[in-house]
């Protein structure tokens, strides 16, 4: 695939490419911060990039696209290569692949590359020439005769489904009720993501009147997924597919208290049918091992960072890796 010219942003006129401290924070009055939510904020004529937010990925986000250094992605044995992270877009195309896997569709072996997000390895040139928009998850399928690159969650969900012919039900009625709830996620998702979660969790202040837009909105969307739950037992209708699929790893993890740390807050235990659903899935042996791969946090019988073969699952956790080397 074609290399891009590395974007030298730290080359840019004005900008020192090291972006330190919180806007002096400390010489400014309170009122002048633009971080104080007890200040309003009047925006310049034009906006320009020059401080870091101090919310968390500040480091990480800038405001132009394209490669920041050159690093080719590694490839490994199996057609479907994937270069992503588990969160929850993450975990949508691991589980879809363990699912596939589950049903028998062999040629839905994979290798699982760790793209680690809070080191920029987003912004490597291999990885912008397979998502030029630079986010996981990623996928290259080299099955065929020219390797073919998919990102975008629901996009590889989609392809993916239709590849195998699987977890997307034929019939246009049935495709389209399909289509549309995995739409629904995609729509949806930024609101709870990063509309919620990013200023319930992680802005650097809490204000009041971003948390309530999207509480409110996050609600909305909690009960939506709880009537149609009330009269189906899955998103869908009566098959298991991959609109469920994509909306588990959001709303079925946040429902399981596992997202932010909000369940309380949104008192997400009201909501009975979502609840049915959400334990329901959780049980699936793909989807329990769909949340283990690329993950590096958290329990580390429950991380296993790379995948590229059904027995990492046992040998290769983290777990698994520490007890080797305390017994040799
Ligand atoms: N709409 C995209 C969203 C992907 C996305 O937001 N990925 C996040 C992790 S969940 C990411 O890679 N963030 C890195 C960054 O923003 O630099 C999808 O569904 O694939």
């Amino acid at each position: 695939m074609r290399a891009h010219p590395v974007a030298r942003i730290g080359a840019q006129a004005g900008h020192s490419g090291v972006r330190g401290g919180r806007l002096g924070a400390d010489a400014l009055e309170a009122s002048e911060d633009p971080m104080n939510d007890s200040s309003e904020y009047t925006p310049p004529k034009v906006w320009t990039w020059e401080s870091e937010n101090g919310g968390a990925f500040a480091k990480i986000n800038r405001p132009i696209a394209g490669p920041t250094h050159e690093a080719p992605l590694p490839v490994g044995k199996h057609p479907l290569q994937l270069y992503s992270l588990a969160t929850p877009n993450g975990v949508k195309v691991t589980v879809m692949l363990e699912e596939l896997l589950a049903l028998g569709h062999a040629g839905a072996e994979y290798d699982a590359h760790l793209i680690k997000i809070n080191e920029g390895d987003q912004f490597g040139s291999g990885f912008v020439d397979i998502n030029p928009n630079s986010k996981i998850p990623a996928l290259v399928d080299h099955g065929g005769e020219a390797p073919v690159r998919v990102f975008e969650s629901g996009a590889i969900l989609m392809y993916l489904a239709e590849k195998f012919g699987a977890l997307l039900p034929g019939g246009s009625a049935a495709r389209a009720e399909c289509l549309s709830w995995l739409f629904w996620q995609m729509g949806s998702g930024p609101y709870l993501g990063g509309g919620f979660g990013h200023f319930y969790s992680y802005a650097p202040t809490k204000m009041k009147y971003c948390i309530d837009r999207f509480a409110m909105e996050v609600k909305r969307q909690l009960d939506v997924l709880d009537r149609r739950l009330a009269d189906h037992r899955y998103i869908a209708g009566d098959t298991y597919t991959i609109a469920d699929i994509a909306i588990w790893p959001w709303y079925g993890v946040l429902v399981l208290g596992k997202l932010y740390d909000a369940g309380e807050f949104l008192d997400t235990g009201s909501y009975t049918h979502l609840n049915r659903w959400t334990h329901e899935i959780a049980e699936r042996l793909a989807v329990k091992r769909g949340k283990m791969v690329n993950r590096a946090w958290g329990d580390p019988s429950e991380q296993l960072h790379e995948r590229h073969d059904a027995s990492d699952f046992q040998d290769q956790t983290e777990a698994a890796k520490a007890k080797r080397a305390g017994d040799s």
